[in-house]
């Protein structure tokens, strides 16, 4: 198994990666050899059949050869028909996923990834799948095309607003990809990174275990500072009084929030929480309504302690 990659392509860890890699180098090397057949020709015939000096004779060249148009043909036609059935069994691979794969919810959004299980678990940045299982997602995208690519798993697709894109992968083995946004979507673009952690069979139910009861054993402020940065509010609010895309979150609770359209609120639970679930329904002056609803996304309980950290906050 190829663990370190080589000099062209990183390490392969899923199961298409053999192939995918096997028909890159059957191009790559039919490059060169016609790179070197054709470069070679024009320099050996240059040099064969230069003027040479005193020679003014003229010959009249031939006017065609069957044989070798007729070669010149049907060799590059049957290498074209070997790379096309070739890449088309590998694309209709890639296109079908197996019945029997797990599915997985994708959301692309400014400037983040969230995944979420069948069993109602959902992560920010972090995909954990079991290794030797297949692997489906369905992904769309909150706002712009953003692309889903995993190098390691010779894996991309488009993640588009308002349609949903399928594909799938099988890990080999257990270790951690990286995840890029490989379409460039706005400011940080190039921060829009994740990580695809594979884990065995029974690690990965050990994780889908504890995940279902994360935070019942932290106070809801502290389990709020955590999900703050796992589900990537970090991205665009600060704690610490510096505006970013969004307001700071200190000081914010218990305090009047002036909103577009000149009206001002107190800061309470409810309307921080309308503010996670339906960000556009009050929007702060002086922002754009950038922010991405989390409906869907957070469990009430996260919600809870989201508010309970925001809260923690405001009172300081
Ligand atoms: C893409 C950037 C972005 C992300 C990610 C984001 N927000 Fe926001 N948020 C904003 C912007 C911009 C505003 C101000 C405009 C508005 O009210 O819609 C805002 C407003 C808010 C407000 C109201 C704040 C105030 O001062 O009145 C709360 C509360 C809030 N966000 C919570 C969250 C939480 C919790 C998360 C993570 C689960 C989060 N946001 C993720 C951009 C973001
Ligand atoms: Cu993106």
């Amino acid at each position: 198994m190829d663990t370190t990659g080589t000099f062209l392509l990183p390490p392969s860890a899923s199961t298409m990666a053999g192939e995918t890699d096997a028909l890159f180098y059957f191009l790559y090397y039919l490059s060169i050899f016609f790179f070197i057949l054709i470069t070679g020709g024009v320099v050996v015939f240059a040099i064969k059949f230069r003027r040479k000096k005193g020679d003014i004779s003229t010959t009249k060249g031939p006017s065609h050869n069957t044989v070798l148009e007729t070669a010149w043909i049907v060799v590059p036609l049957i290498l074209v028909m070997i790379i096309f059935v070739w890449g088309f069994k590998g694309f209709m691979k890639q296109s079908v996923v197996p019945k029997d794969a797990m599915e997985i919810k994708v959301t692309a959004q400014k400037w983040f990834w969230s995944f979420s299980y069948p069993d109602g678990t959902s992560t920010a940045n972090e995909l954990v799948v079991p290794a030797g299982k297949p692997i489906k997602l369905l992904m769309s995208s909150q706002d712009v095309i953003h692309s889903f690519f995993v190098p390691s798993f010779r894996l991309k697709r488009d993640v588009l607003p308002n349609r949903y894109t399928v594909t799938w992968f099988e890990a080999l083995r257990p270790g951690d990809n990286i995840l890029f946004c490989a379409e460039y979507c706005g400011t940080k673009h190039s921060e829009m990174l994740g990580k695809i952690k594979v884990v065995s069979d029974r690690e990965f139910k050990e994780w889908l275990d504890t995940n279902a009861n994360a935070g019942a054993d932290m106070n809801p402020a502290d389990y709020g500072a955590k999900l703050y940065t796992s589900r990537g509010c970090v991205t665009c609010h600060s704690v610490d009084g510096s505006t970013g895309n969004g307001p700071s979150f200190l000081g914010v609770f218990g305090h009047e929030v002036a909103l577009k359209g000149g009206t001002t609120i107190v800061a309470d639970e409810n309307y921080i929480r309308e503010s996670i679930l339906n960000p556009q329904s009050k929007v702060v002056a002086g922002f754009q309504p950038i922010m991405p609803t989390y409906q869907g996304l957070l469990k009430d309980r996260d919600v809870d302690a989201l508010v309970a950290y925001i809260k923690s906050l405001g009172e300081k």
